[in-house]
């Protein structure tokens, strides 16, 4: 598949993702998601990329939303025939078994702060901006939005901002839990691929079974998912990883990983 929309490179093991429309603030239309799932895709199925990352073009948005003038005139019986939306959930979040960032330079509102949401963590520039306005075009967040905020910041300052539609900066975003760091702008890609090299220098099946079991604790109850994490934990006890891992640190040296 070529793309319009994205651009994507990589960089060792890292695979680095570029929303490219900025005339439009990297708005969110459907051939954004079906290249993003495609391009994901790719990234998954290629055992050399090992973390992701996906940031915008330029230094004004992530991205400013779903598409306003994709939505505009599009008949509500079409929204539920086509289930619009179902996708960014179904084919891309619930797909990607890997490891990915969201680098935030800029606008991350609706839509676009969603997608930052559906990342493993955000870094975000210090001029970020993050924001579910959708209060004020009479709609409501319909990718996840105001599920995963609330689990993000809390319900308060979820409910503030949702019925408000105001932004958060990048500092008060880090302070509520939001965004794992926050960076000076110039160093954005940097940092973030710089984190992103870190994850992919870890073992595979390990930092998967991490993933899995973080977002576990999202859906499942205290006493479910610690079964669940001691279960992945005998699991990963049966790998040659676990056993490279532990020679490596009784024989003080780096250890090699085959990935099973
Ligand atoms: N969709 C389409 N185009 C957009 C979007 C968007 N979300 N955001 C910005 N653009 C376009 C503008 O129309 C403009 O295009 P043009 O030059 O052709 O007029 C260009 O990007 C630059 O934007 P501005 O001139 O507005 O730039 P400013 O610096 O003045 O303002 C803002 C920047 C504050 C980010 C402003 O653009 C803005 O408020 N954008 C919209 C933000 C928003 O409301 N996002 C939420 C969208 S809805 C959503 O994401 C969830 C959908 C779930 C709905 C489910 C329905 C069932």
């Amino acid at each position: 598949m070529s793309y319009d929309t994205i651009l994507v490179e990589q960089h060792d093991a890292v695979t680095l993702v570029t929303l490219n429309r900025p005339k439009a603030l990297n708005a969110l239309n459907a051939r954004v998601l079906d290249e993003l799932i495609d391009a994901f895709a790719a990234f998954e199925a290629d055992d050399g990329q090992r973390c992701a990352v996906l940031t915008g073009q330029g230094d004004k948005a992530f991205a400013a939303g779903a598409d306003i003038k994709e939505m505009a005139e599009k008949p509500m019986a079409d929204f539920y025939r086509e289930d619009y939306l179902a996708k960014w959930h179904s084919d891309f979040t619930n797909a990607i078994r890997k490891p990915w960032i969201a680098a935030v330079n800029g606008f991350a509102l609706g839509g676009g702060c969603e997608v930052a949401m559906m990342a493993d963590f955000i870094i975000a520039s210090d001029n970020a901006r993050f924001g579910q306005p959708e209060i004020k075009l009479g709609v409501a967040p319909g990718m996840g939005g105001t599920q995963r905020l609330t689990r993000a910041i809390g319900k308060a300052k979820a409910m503030e901002m949702i019925l408000t539609g105001r932004m958060m900066g990048a500092e008060e975003a880090e302070r509520a839990g939001l965004v794992a760091r926050v960076v000076p702008q110039a160093d954005l890609i940097d940092e973030a691929l710089k984190s992103a090299t870190t994850i992919a220098a870890m073992p595979p099946l390990g930092t998967m079974m991490n993933k899995e079991l973080v977002n576990a604790a999202a859906e499942m109850t205290l006493s479910q998912g610690i079964l669940h994490e001691r279960r992945l934990f005998q699991l990963l006890a049966g790998t040659e990883d676990k056993a490279e891992g532990m020679q490596a640190f009784i024989e003080k040296r780096e250890a090699h990983w085959k990935g099973r």
